[in-house]
């Protein structure tokens, strides 16, 4: 059999399926089929010491020539078909810049957050510095040292969040000695001022808590703001100019304020303060209540009892404190109608401000 003949033939064979190889895997196969180690074209290689002497110079080098084409042709077509993948690849990885992105929802400060920072920085603003203390007390700070008779209702289990009851019994712990969810952040202002000596200029905000029943004008937790200044010769009129400063900076400078007596354990004379309706000025309306004037915070001269509390003297310095909160502060601001709204988490509600 002429095998030189064979081999051609086993060329063209070859380089017809390599052209055809639609993939790197089919190629491959067309490889092993031709040059792996039962490969047909091995086979033939290998016959090759078989043959007589004579002939072995000239098929050798037919066979060689047929290896080397076969093995250009893969390199050749392989190199086409990992081109071709590599662009299937770049065409289906691709990103289109020109499509508009997804819009991610942007978080945002809770409403009553933000309205704590715009109090915090009318006060920061005159001088105060911040206090902080605990949201769980005892009784002594939350109620004793700011003048509560030991019958005050307030101090009542139907008031107030007692964490532990240590009164009473053989160990003959007092009432003071309680533990107990602070009802106002005027703790904080007893220890500013058990540590501290005048000139004192202080803001309180924090957690409180009282045993309420949610309803539109009250929460059972919300944010208390209470302010403390203690100097040489402060008055009732500093008191009145720096709420009135305060007023007008949260409110917008259109804004008057009514202070009414009322009373409060801790301070004496005490007030009430009312802003001037935003709707109607002053005259009365539905969202007033016909009044004309709603109700923001409470405040007063520090009693003289509490400075005995805390060793300041009471012949030397004088101080005003006041307090609010600062959920209503929000709602009468915003002109939300519930208080609730702004503890259910409403994201419809919240994302208006
Ligand atoms: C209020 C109203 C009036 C107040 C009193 C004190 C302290 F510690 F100096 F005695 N801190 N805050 C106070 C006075 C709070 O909230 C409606």
């Amino acid at each position: 059999m002429d095998i030189a003949g064979s081999l051609i033939g086993l060329r063209d064979e070859a380089l017809a399926r390599i052209a055809q190889a639609p993939d790197l895997e089919s190629l491959d196969a067309v490889r092993v089929a031709y040059l792996g180690k039962k490969g047909a074209l091995t086979a033939v290689l290998r016959g090759l010491k078989d043959l007589p002497a004579e002939e072995r110079p000239a098929v050798g080098r037919v066979s060689n020539e047929v290896r080397d084409a076969v093995e250009a042709a893969l390199a050749e077509r392989r190199a086409v078909l990992e081109r071709d993948l590599l662009a299937r690849r770049i065409r289906a990885e691709a990103v289109d810049v020109t499509l508009p992105g997804r819009r991610r929802p942007l978080g945002r400060q809770h409403i009553i957050h933000q309205i704590v920072d715009e109090i915090v920085d009318v006060f920061v603003g005159l001088g105060y510095r911040i206090a902080e203390g605990p949201e769980v007390e005892l009784d002594y700070y939350n109620f004793t040292a700011l003048n509560h008779p030991p019958e005050h209702p307030a101090r009542a289990a139907t008031d107030t969040f007692y964490v532990k009851d240590q009164s009473g019994g053989a160990t003959g712990a007092g009432l003071e000695s309680e533990v107990l969810l602070r009802t106002h952040t005027s703790p904080v202002q007893v220890r500013v001022m058990e540590k501290q000596q005048p000139p004192i200029y202080v803001l309180a905000p924090g957690k409180v808590f009282r045993r309420d029943v949610a309803d539109p004008s009250h929460l059972p937790q919300f944010t208390q703001i209470e302010g403390l200044v203690v100097d040489e010769g402060i008055t009732f009129g500093d008191l009145k100019g720096t709420l009135e400063h305060f007023v007008r900076e949260i409110f917008g400078p259109d804004r008057r304020v009514r202070l009414r007596p009322h009373f409060f354990p801790f301070t004496e004379p005490s007030a009430e303060v009312d802003v001037s309706c935003a709707m109607c000025g002053g005259d009365g309306c539905r969202s007033c209540g016909g009044e004309g004037w709603l109700e923001v915070l409470g405040c007063g001269m520090v009693d003289p009892n509490v400075f005995r509390y805390v060793g300041i003297d009471s012949e030397r310095y004088t101080g005003f404190a006041f307090g609010m909160g600062a959920e209503r502060i929000a709602a009468l601001k915003h002109g939300i109608p519930d208080l609730r709204l702004l503890i259910e988490g409403d994201m419809r509600f919240l994302r208006q401000f």
